[in-house]
């Protein structure tokens, strides 16, 4: 022990010591009986099953509670996918091949955007990598998963307790054949503010190093400036930059139209001049019609010598029109979300476009029986996360008014119920689109739209009209939010700002034009590695560092998690939400081949100081562990 504590020593693996270190550091004396990663599983089993896990308190218990089954083992032969091809060819030779390729190519988003728009983005590893074997052995003629960044990075640590770097190293494991794909927000890497460029391009190269093939990058406000450093960066490592057009507003609509066809060529232009292998078409809310799509993807294919990748959401309910309508269009690439999790906010139905476009000549070529198998597995573990439904029934022609991504729909009508808002959603709706008509008609997408919902809800809530805010002389207390995306934060919007409005918004303070990553100081990621050695007093890797200067706070309430109860992504998900049940039993796979039986037995009664015992029997031995009742 002294010597593991002597290698794990933050002062000793940064080489930060003298001859006199072993004495004057009396805490690697220190042999505390380390509690076993057992005992620590126990100890977080025990408490939910007492106490019930915080992050579904005061939300609807699912009807059921079912453990779904992997529909395939991970044995047999894993067929060669476009992983295969990437390695083959590299980037620049893959998406000239991708662009000669004559099917349409399906992303499946069901592992990312899928349950960030259904279900508040609250897929756990566990229920992935449960079917990844099956995605390599069923599916391997999809294009790519979709199953990384966007808000599972932060989702992942901040409310499941797990490290979205192990996730993201465990899925490249278990689909050696599927290329990975992430969403990456430019500057604001997986977060909502724009972050040094060192951050961004430290984050870039560890998740190319984890394991990450296709990064789609994207800007808030289409602001291709704001793109490059993280284009860069992925363009300096061996996977392909998908360098990606947010689609807004009605592109066909007639009269004065920022965002007409011309735009969006001019911003293709420049994103391929940038050094991007695959262009994307990102429409987050769901509102780029058939026609529109069409004409789009057509010219832009015509324009520019790339591939171009095509990706919607279902909110208005007839979205995958436009997915047909950029298929036949010639659109390389588009997303879908597998068909028990499609739909709605979500992205259009996998298996019912690959139908519709059987025996065309864009046939993706997909197995409807395999679709099946791998869409009822999800459908079994999406009744565990019923807590995180929303009420939402059906598509919604609304979309057409506000235009809000559908992973924000969710998340802003559960805010708005929070503030008692939810009666008076319609008036929420109608501000959205009148706080985008006052900011100038902007981009709406993470973070510029969350700085929108703001703005709405604080109208809505404090009753004041979009003329009551233009007022120079009607004193509004602007969400801290507004006042940075006015000053220049997350970088300028095509036009600029409305000059009046910026003008009461930051009282003329602190308004600049350039690039917010260029005036920021890179951080000084050394110090920081030693600053987090030090914090957690164990050896800590690159990805560690990257979590913690992207969320600080958040990495370390996830580490304390991890150290009081070890890895919690190993357990089923009921179990992790709602404990067990006397009696029941389940095996745990700790590690590959090491597996725990974990039979939970009864509670006893609390103590004068509240503590219960809780009895288990672990691998057949009787355990307890204590748990403070918090009732
Ligand atoms: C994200 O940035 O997380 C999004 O899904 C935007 O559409
Ligand atoms: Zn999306």
């Amino acid at each position: 022990v002294f010597l593991e504590n002597l290698i794990n020593h933050p002062k000793f693996i940064n080489a930060d010591y003298t001859t006199r270190f072993i004495d004057q550091t009396p805490e690697l004396f220190h042999f505390p009986r380390r509690r076993d990663r057992a005992t620590r599983l126990l100890r977080f089993v025990g408490e939910v099953t007492v106490n019930g896990n915080p992050e579904v308190e005061g939300r609807d218990i699912p009807k059921r509670l079912l453990y779904p089954q992997a529909p395939v083992k991970a044995t047999g032969p894993v067929p060669d996918g476009y992983k295969q091809k990437l390695s083959e060819l590299g980037p620049k030779a893959f998406s000239k091949w991708m662009r000669n390729h004559g099917p349409v190519l399906v992303t499946d988003t069901t592992m990312r955007d899928a349950h960030q728009s259904l279900l508040a983005t609250r897929m756990r590893t566990f229920d992935m990598l449960a079917v990844a074997p099956a995605y390599s052995r069923l599916l391997p003629e999809l294009f790519s998963m979709e199953c990384w960044g966007g808000a599972t990075f932060d989702v992942a640590m901040r409310f499941l307790k797990e490290d979205p770097w192990q996730r993201l190293a465990q899925l490249r494991e278990s689909m050696p054949n599927m290329l990975t794909q992430m969403l990456l927000r430019a500057s604001n890497a997986v977060g909502y503010t724009n972050y040094p460029d060192n951050v961004v391009q430290h984050f870039v190269r560890e998740a190319a190093g984890a394991g990450m093939d296709i990064f789609r990058v994207f800007d808030s406000l289409n602001w291709v400036e704001n793109m490059r450093v993280a284009m860069d960066a992925v363009l300096d490592t061996d996977s392909l930059c998908e360098a990606t057009i947010c689609y807004t507003g009605d592109m066909l609509r007639g009269g004065e139209n920022k965002y007409d066809l011309a735009y969006y060529v001019k911003m293709a232009k420049e994103l391929e001049k940038a050094g991007a292998h695959i262009i994307g078409i990102k429409d987050m809310a769901g509102v780029a019609k058939p026609a529109a799509i069409s004409k789009l993807v057509r010219t832009l294919r015509e324009e520019i010598g790339l591939p171009v990748h095509f990706h919607t959401h279902d909110t208005s309910g007839i979205s995958a029109a436009s997915v047909i309508a950029a298929a036949q269009a010639g659109a390389d690439a588009v997303d879908s979300a597998m068909d028990s999790f499609s739909g709605l906010t979500s992205q259009p139905n996998l298996g019912s476009i690959v139908e519709a476009l059987r025996d065309t000549d864009r046939d993706p070529g997909l197995d409807p029986e395999n679709i099946r198998i791998i869409s009822r597995y999800w459908e079994a573990v999406r009744e565990n996360y019923s807590a995180f439904e929303s009420d939402i029934r059906s598509g919604a022609s609304e979309v057409y008014l506000h235009a809000m991504p559908g992973g924000q729909y969710t998340n802003l009508r559960e805010q708005a119920r929070s503030l008692g808002l939810e009666p008076r959603w319609p008036e929420v709706a109608k501000a959205y689109s009148e706080v985008n008509e006052m900011f100038g008609d902007i981009v709406k997408v993470t973070p510029s739209s969350k700085v929108v919902g703001d703005m709405a809800l604080a109208m809505v809530s404090s009753n004041l009209s979009s003329a009551d805010v233009k007022d120079p002389n009607t004193p509004v207390a602007f969400p801290d939010s507004v006042v940075s995306l006015f000053k220049g934060d997350l970088g300028q919007p095509v036009g600029g700002w409305p000059q009046e409005l910026q003008k009461k918004i930051t009282k003329g303070e602190g308004v600049y034009t350039t690039r917010p990553g260029a005036d920021m100081e890179p951080i000084d990621l050394e110090a920081k590695r030693k600053e987090l050695g030090e914090k957690l007093g164990r050896k800590i890797n690159e990805r560690d560092v990257s979590s913690y200067v992207l969320y600080p706070k958040v990495f370390m309430d996830y580490s304390d998690a991890r150290k009081s109860f070890g890895d919690l992504s190993v357990l089923p998900t009921p179990v992790f939400f709602y404990g067990m049940e006397p009696g029941q039993e389940i095996t745990v796979e700790i590690d590959k081949g090491k597996a725990l039986v974990i039979r939970y037995l009864s509670t006893g009664e609390a103590d004068e100081e509240g503590n219960r015992t809780v009895f288990f029997e672990l691998n057949g031995q009787p355990r307890t562990v204590k748990v403070r009742d918090k009732s």
